[in-house]
């Protein structure tokens, strides 16, 4: 018997079980359509090691994961190699978060892993929309022969949702046709201008954000599998994810963070960050307030 205590390997602040969430993170441990630099599938641990040196209190959102509860159920494991076989775990496993009312929050792994979560949700949301942050638009219709790919992920997801529910920013890269399509669609927001138009998209539904973290610049989020110069910085990003914040998220993804192209660290902690940033979303709930309710309930912070 060694007596500890020992350091959790979940995500900081989790809470014990999945009944009394609200969101269930689940780490999706796969890389196996990544058509440049493997080694997403060591992101959501890597993430989940970065949580612990953040702070509960998002100054940004004036609002605290200690209202906010999450549980962490860990890593899938995965019979790796096999596409098929590991699409439909994460579907069934995500069919079971969103039956339960609870919120998915996967931990990437590449995209595709969206699209098996993305034909759970339309289950049970037939209207919902997707919020989409990324460098590359992912709408291929197929790419080398396959239709189920990372770089195919949004267009498979379009296939259920229809073009009308797509909203995409930060895409800086892909072929003419692809962002023929976007624009032919209107489902790329490009300016502040289109803002309202994106809005209105997504307004009074249920929408699924996901983020794959390439949006970022390269300099500050070089552990990533296909980096694409030009990107947001972080505090570009998180305010235009501050324009999304009064949307009914139902639930969410963070894609792609590939830790080991990244010695110093600084990506892995961006995407914790984002992580924490995305769970409080739409909870505006001020720190004293979050204390009082505490104190009220007569339970220890
Ligand atoms: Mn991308």
């Amino acid at each position: 018997m060694v007596r500890g205590p020992f350091i959790p390997r979940n995500w900081m602040g989790a809470c014990e079980t999945f009944e009394e969430a609200d969101w269930v993170l689940v780490g999706l441990p796969y890389d196996g359509t990544t058509s440049f630099r493997p080694g997403t599938r060591f992101g959501p641990e890597a993430i989940r090691g970065a949580s612990w040196g953040l702070e509960t209190y998002s100054p940004l959102q004036d609002a605290d994961l200690d209202g906010t509860p999450y549980f962490d159920a860990g890593e899938l494991e995965f019979p790796l190699g096999n596409r098929d076989a590991i699409l439909t775990m994460i579907r069934e496993n995500a069919r079971d978060v969103v039956q339960a009312g609870k919120r998915w929050l996967g931990l990437g792994g590449e995209h595709l892993v969206t699209f098996p979560v993305i034909e759970a949700y339309v289950e049970k949301y037939p209207d919902l929309a997707i919020l989409h942050f990324d460098a590359h638009a992912d709408l291929r219709d197929d790419y080398l022969g396959e239709k189920l790919s990372h770089a195919t992920v949004l267009r498979r997801c379009v296939d259920l949702v229809g073009a009308d529910s797509l909203v995409q920013l930060g895409i800086r890269s892909g072929p003419q046709e692809e962002f023929a399509w976007m624009r032919k669609n209107g489902t790329l927001l490009e300016t502040r201008e289109d803002l309202p138009k994106a809005l209105a998209r997504l307004e009074g539904r249920p929408v699924f954000l996901t983020i794959d973290l390439d949006v970022l610049d390269p300099s500050i989020m070089s552990g990533t599998g296909t980096p694409e110069p030009g990107g947001m910085s972080f505090s570009t990003f998180v305010e235009w994810l501050m324009e999304f914040r009064h949307l009914n998220f139902v639930g969410a993804d963070v894609v792609e963070l590939s830790p080991h192209y990244d010695p110093s660290g600084v990506s892995t902690v961006v995407a914790a960050k984002v992580v924490r940033e995305v769970m409080l979303l739409g909870r505006k709930q001020n720190q004293q307030t979050a204390q009082a309710a505490k104190a009220a309930a007569g339970t220890t912070a």
